[in-house]
């Protein structure tokens, strides 16, 4: 069984960026409701089970077609939402630790360069989805010494698709389902996204790195 994992903060901790009810309502009810309907599709299919979250979605294609749809978008809304909350903080530092800063640097020219594509990429989407920092990571192919070649990119998905999909290694995330902001921001997205700067957690997205790069 999946379950709903607790939020590392309390519900007011990420104001006044996001508000204690939009928290409250997107992680007991929308986030509750994709675990939920994750379990429910599962319920028949006990050999399904005992996969990750991340093992589901890495493997889709093994997935009896009757229940794929609802595995794609339910396990992906719980592991999209749980990394969501998890690169989110109270005490976010504007700091970004040296090595993922020179990664950044490195691709997008600056910081700053950066955040501009970022929060272009998340004003962009078109109704619901999200944008991901993520690491491209090609698998080796057998046999074959291949140098590793992991870069850093900025990934728009709909729905509640993920890098994960496409053998790509998510970093951080940022929601821009309307649920993830309307109840302050209504059509205010920019000012949404212009506001989540403030709460990334970058210790917590360089770890993500590390444990990867
Ligand atoms: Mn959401």
């Amino acid at each position: 069984m999946h379950t709903l994992p607790p939020l590392p903060y309390a519900y007011n901790a990420l104001e006044p960026f996001i508000d204690a009810k939009t928290l409250e309502i997107h992680h007991t009810k929308h986030h509750q409701s994709y675990v939920d309907k994750l379990n429910a599709a599962l319920e028949k299919y006990p050999e399904l089970q005992s996969k990750t979250v991340e093992g589901l979605i890495k493997s889709l294609d093994e997935i009896p077609e009757a229940i794929r749809t609802t595995v794609r978008n339910n396990a992906g809304g719980h592991f999209s939402h749980t990394l969501y909350w998890n690169t989110m903080s109270p005490t976010a530092e504007e700091y970004i630790p040296e090595k993922l800063g020179k990664a950044i640097v490195e691709t997008f020219g600056s910081i700053v360069e950066f955040k501009e594509q970022f929060s272009k990429a998340a004003a962009n989407v078109f109704g619901s989805g999200w944008v991901w920092l993520a690491l491209s990571n090609p698998e080796p192919v057998e046999g074959l010494v291949v140098t590793t070649n992991k870069k850093l990119k900025i990934v728009s998905t709909q729905g509640h698709d993920n890098p994960l999909m496409t053998d790509d290694k998510p970093l951080m995330v940022i929601d821009v389902w309307e649920h993830a902001y309307y109840l302050h921001y209504q059509n205010r997205r920019p000012e949404y996204i212009q506001n989540w700067w403030n709460i990334v957690d970058w210790k917590v997205v360089e770890r993500n790195y590390n444990s990867l790069a």
